[in-house]
């Protein structure tokens, strides 16, 4: 059994939680308490970490780590980052400045990004098209991440697992990490 910690990053309220929750198959651990940040439009929040385990074909083992979205526990990014080979970032459309968001956690994450592998998840494109995802490939073609960025709803487990996948397979082409 090969294993690998992910790491599901990304704006509050983008789906960290509830992604990890769809794919789990253990019974997710969470750390979310009551919101009571005005700007969050949500009734719970994470301010720890969740966790979550989802074993991929016969002999892969993913183990799925959520940080909190919100800044003031970015001190929780450089814990949970250690040892994982995978990033997922998701990233709301719905939210003013997505764009922004997103170099946030480029930022945040530059050592893991440049030593594993990364993909970037945009969600309510269905209700807020723009930017479209050709904007967010132009925006890291300027940044020079090589990151495929595509759409998901984080609620449809099928989706998250192919999130999943194609983070493996970017794993595979740049670290040679595969299957025996
Ligand atoms: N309408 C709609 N709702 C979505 C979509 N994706 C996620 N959601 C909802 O958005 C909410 C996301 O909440 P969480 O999973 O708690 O988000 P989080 O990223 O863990 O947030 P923090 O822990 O606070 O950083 C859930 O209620 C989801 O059902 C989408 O594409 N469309
Ligand atoms: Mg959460």
């Amino acid at each position: 059994m090969i294993e690998h910690k992910i790491i599901f990053t990304g704006t509050t309220g983008a789906g960290k939680t509830t992604a990890i929750a769809a794919v789990s198959e253990i019974t997710p651990l969470n750390t979310d308490v009551r919101n009571t940040d005005p700007e969050v439009l949500k009734a719970m929040t994470t301010t720890g970490l969740d966790y979550g385990e989802l074993t991929l074909g016969q002999n892969e083992k993913l183990r799925l780590y959520g940080t909190p979205g919100q800044q003031r526990f970015d001190f929780m990014w450089k814990v949970l980052g250690r040892g994982a080979l995978g990033l997922v970032i998701l990233i709301d459309n719905s939210q003013p400045r997505p764009l922004e968001d997103l170099d946030a956690y480029l930022d945040g994450f530059a050592n893991l990004i440049s030593e594993g592998a990364c993909v970037i998840a945009v969600g309510r494109l269905d209700t807020h098209p723009n930017p479209g995802l050709d904007v967010y490939s132009l925006h890291l073609e300027k940044r020079n991440v090589l990151c495929p960025v595509i759409g998901a709803d984080v609620r449809d487990a099928t989706q998250v697992i192919q999130l999943l996948e194609l983070l493996l397979l970017q794993l595979e082409s740049k670290t040679g990490v595969s299957n025996p």
